[in-house]
């Protein structure tokens, strides 16, 4: 979703594109401001994001490949989390 040079990493500059993604998602009154509910539900799914990828990242390199069934698994799994829907 934020590497936008599609080389499999994420920069600086699209971690800070993320960032910004995910602020501008979890803002669910889209007034600008951060609320403290607001910073618990993205701590929340990023928690729950990072326990889904240690989940298949078996060998604990830090990466992990994913099969269509898997990540349609991972995409249920994370929406249901949202406090938004995304589609
Ligand atoms: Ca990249």
């Amino acid at each position: 979703m934020c590497d936008f040079d599609q080389n499999g990493t994420m920069s600086f500059e699209e971690f800070v594109e993320l960032n910004k993604f995910l602020l501008k998602s979890f803002d669910r009154n889209k007034n600008g401001k951060f609320r403290l509910d607001d910073f618990i539900s993205l701590c929340i799914f990023v928690q729950s994001a990072r326990n889904l990828f240690d989940s298949f990242d078996t060998t604990k390199q830090g990466r992990v490949t994913l099969d269509i069934n898997q990540f349609i698994y991972c995409s249920e799994y994370l929406e249901g989390i949202l406090p938004f829907t995304i589609f």
